[in-house]
């Protein structure tokens, strides 16, 4: 069975929408970052980014939520695109687009806003920006295809749902309704039952994960900040 190493973070979901969706048997196992749990030797064995998540499957170790959806699309064949090499050229750069584009992005566009210590207007306009540049990529790619690969519900689109349903918080209120089309690739993963499970994952498993970013938890998550003692 595959253990499922994961918080209920945006790229943690990703591959708890792929779990859902494919019905594969899995084991989840919380990752409580805010208490520090990505940082023990043990976690970092099978993660060395100390992040989550991180699957183990038949004694192989995946880490980075990007690389598992595509281990998992391809162990399963399920969720990908033809097998054709101009699929597979779409596959890769959206998916990578996603993980090096949209991931990182939106993720300092969230700390700056509302994480970090002091309110940098130089560091929130850059990542706010970004942020709006990349979800506005993938509106237009929306606008010509159904999904972000031709007709058909792969892995990439799962990968933008895990950051998208978080748009608001990563820009502001109001930002998906902006972008038509990628409100409608959001409206049709809200009509699968697999998303609602997903979101649910946590209670399901009755996981509690700490809530508050007290000093611990910052300790924890942002363990630059000891430099700037
Ligand atoms: N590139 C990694 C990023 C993973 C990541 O940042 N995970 C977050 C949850 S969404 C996390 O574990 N954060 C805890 C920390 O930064 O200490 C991936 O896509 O899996």
């Amino acid at each position: 069975m595959i253990k499922f190493y994961y918080n209920t973070g945006p790229n943690p979901m990703k591959v708890a929408l792929f779990l859902e969706e494919t019905k594969l048997a899995y084991e989840a196992i919380p990752v409580d970052t805010r208490k520090g749990e990505q940082h023990t030797d043990n976690y970092k064995k099978i993660n060395p980014n100390a992040k989550a998540p991180t699957i183990e499957d038949e004694g192989n170790i995946v880490f980075d939520s990007n690389a598992i959806l595509l281990y998992l699309g391809e162990k399963t064949g399920q969720f990908m695109p033809d097998n054709s090499l101009k699929s597979k050229s779409e596959l890769y750069s959206w998916l990578m687009f996603v993980a090096t584009g949209i991931g990182p992005y939106s993720g300092q566009s969230v700390h700056f806003q509302h994480m970090a210590p002091e309110k940098l207007e130089y560091a929130i306009n850059r990542y706010t920006f970004e942020a709006e540049r990349h979800y506005d990529i993938l509106d237009k790619r929306l606008s010509n295809y159904e999904f972000m690969i031709g007709n058909t519900y792969t892995i990439v689109d799962m990968a933008v749902w895990g950051w998208t349903r978080m748009i608001e918080k990563v820009i502001a209120v109001g930002e998906l309704e902006k972008r038509k089309n990628l409100k409608r690739l959001m409206e049709y993963i809200k009509t699968r039952p697999a998303s609602h499970e997903a979101e649910k994952i946590s209670e399901r498993n009755n996981h509690q994960f700490k809530i508050e970013i007290d000093d611990e938890a910052s300790k924890h998550m942002f363990p630059q900040n000891l430099r700037l003692k």
